[in-house]
């Protein structure tokens, strides 16, 4: 599908030196699509290696703005340009429907154009110090090599997020997308050495996160981390972060509340809890996995949410008429599996979902059917912990205070939705969150000017918006004396009585 070799290190595509290779399955069917290269420690070493040197031989940072601006408009046309075998990569490799791959895709597009116009605009923040003598400005200089590492669930997406800012700023980097969705982001690569990026600016290892992923974050000469992906391996990498003091982003995922208000239009309530939890078969950090709902409304609710959740299609991301992929492997299916069972085991009502589906035709891909959980309390573990799968949970609630405190009752903060008819009601509750982007009357868009991340343990920094450039910068303060003269601290006599 992508010819080998796929690891990219100073501008060259390169085989393994020490590392091997990896079968990439369809999760629609378990077929194989590709034969990948893996790094090992010794390539690793290597793209950093490589990142470095272009970072301090400046072929990168000291570019002009308007240079790397256009770098970053070429990747959006190439893109653009081959939107179409992109797409076709994601769903093989993801197994998301193809008209999500699209989706995918036209923000990434829409996410290197708008770094591309931010960085143009950027200008230094002056700074009146009282004195005419002196100009005073704060300039913004790329924080160096950065180690961008991705999950399966959006490769291009996650990957994009990091890449466009990041070379907007000047930085270097070495990618490592997650090593079972590793297609896209090889794509990527190769479109954005086609716009013209200096050799060692973009350097590309893939494998797992144990060894190559270490590896890299465990690197000295790694000035930035920024990594998406599970609560637990983002600990491990602060951890190993903080020998080094090097910076580090995390976007850790979340245990999303969606509040619905007995006064909320109940057939757009109805589709956009679906949407918010089943997109993706719930493979979405901010996938709306925790049902909240008014206690005077939730039994017609709920059944409504059950029949409908049965009507969905699930099947192959390439045929159109899926509504929903499988998930992304049957290892991860053996998860959600496990905390089916442990909905059940912890007393909570299966109302819908809860197995493979029947068809026949379905049976050899890693398919699970949309699940809903009634009668569910905040201290289940099916109710805190993310299950990454398409499984609702329900909570009733009685008043506007309870449903506050459920909302915000996770260690996790990145996203939320509340709906209601009443303005005042859902000004209140969205301010009384604690999450990273609260939607009112909506669930799920984004826009990429507009900050991404989370509170608590979803994770540390942002992306998108102006944060996400500043997450690939540093701040210099620049303090021009234009008329200097001799201070006479130390020249002019005593100025304090002798002790
Ligand atoms: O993620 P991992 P996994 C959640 C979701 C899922 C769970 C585990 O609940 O079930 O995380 O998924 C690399 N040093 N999310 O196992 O392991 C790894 O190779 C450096 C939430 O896939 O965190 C991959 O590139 N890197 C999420 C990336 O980290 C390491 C999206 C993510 O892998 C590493 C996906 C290490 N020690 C899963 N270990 C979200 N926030 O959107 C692994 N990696």
């Amino acid at each position: 599908m992508l010819a080998s070799p796929h690891l990219h290190v100073d501008g060259t595509w390169v085989a393994p030196v020490d590392g091997g290779t990896r079968e990439i399955r369809n999760p629609a069917d378990g077929t194989v699509i590709a034969k990948v290269d893996e790094a090992g420690s010794v390539d690793v070493a290597r793209a950093v290696a490589a990142a470095r040197r272009a970072f301090d031989a400046g072929l990168w940072s000291t570019r002009p703005k308007e240079e790397r601006a256009g770098l970053l408009v070429r990747v959006a046309e190439l893109l653009g340009a081959h939107r179409n075998d992109v797409a076709r990569i994601e769903t093989l490799d993801t197994g998301k429907t193809l008209r999500e791959s699209y989706i995918d895709i036209d923000d990434v597009i829409a996410v290197f154009r708008y770094y591309a116009d931010l960085v143009a605009r950027e200008t230094d923040r002056l700074i009146d110090t009282g004195n005419p003598a002196v100009i005073s400005r704060v300039v913004h200089e790329p924080a160096g090599v950065c180690a961008l590492i991705a999950p399966w669930n959006y490769p291009l997406l996650q990957m994009s997020w990091k890449i466009a800012p990041a070379l907007a700023a000047g930085a270097t980097t070495v990618v490592k997308p997650s090593e079972v969705t590793p297609l896209s982001t090889i794509a990527l690569t190769r479109l954005i050495e086609r716009a013209g990026v200096p050799a060692g600016v973009v350097n590309l290892v893939q494998g797992d996160g144990a060894v190559v992923g270490a590896a890299l974050t465990g690197a000295s000469d790694v000035d930035l981390i920024s990594f998406t992906g599970g609560a637990s391996t983002g600990v491990a990498i602060a951890r190993q972060a903080a020998e080094h003091v090097t910076r580090v982003a995390l976007e850790l995922g979340g245990k999303n509340p969606h509040i619905v208000f007995a006064d909320a239009d109940h057939d757009s309530a109805v589709d956009a809890v679906l949407t918010g939890v089943f997109l993706h078969s719930g493979q979405v950090c901010s996938a709306g996995t925790r049902l909240i709902v008014h206690e005077s409304i939730a039994d017609d609710f709920v059944a409504e949410l059950a029949r409908r959740a049965a009507g969905i299609r699930v099947g192959p991301g390439m045929d159109p008429s899926s509504q929903t992929g499988p998930l992304v492997s049957e290892e991860h299916r053996a998860k959600v599996e496990g905390y089916v069972a442990l909905g059940i085991a912890e007393g909570a009502e299966l109302v819908a979902g809860g197995r493979h589906p029947n068809d026949p035709r379905l049976a050899s891909g890693s398919y699970y059917l949309p699940t809903i959980f009634d009668r569910c309390r905040r201290d289940m573990r099916i109710v805190q912990e993310e299950t990454f799968g398409p499984i609702l949970t329900v909570e009733r609630f009685a008043t506007e205070a309870e449903a506050i405190a459920l909302g915000n009752d996770t260690s996790y903060g990145l996203a939320a939705g509340v709906r209601t008819g009443d303005p005042d009601r859902g000004e209140r509750v969205v301010r009384a969150l604690r999450h990273g982007t609260v939607w009112l009357n909506d669930f799920g868009p984004y826009t990429p000017a507009a900050e991404w991340g989370g509170f608590g343990r979803s994770g540390t920094g942002r992306e998108l918006g102006p944060s996400g450039l500043a997450e690939y910068q540093e701040s210099k303060h620049i303090w021009h004396n234009t008329t200097p003269a001799v201070g006479g601290w130390f020249s002019a006599g005593p100025t304090t009585p002798e002790r």
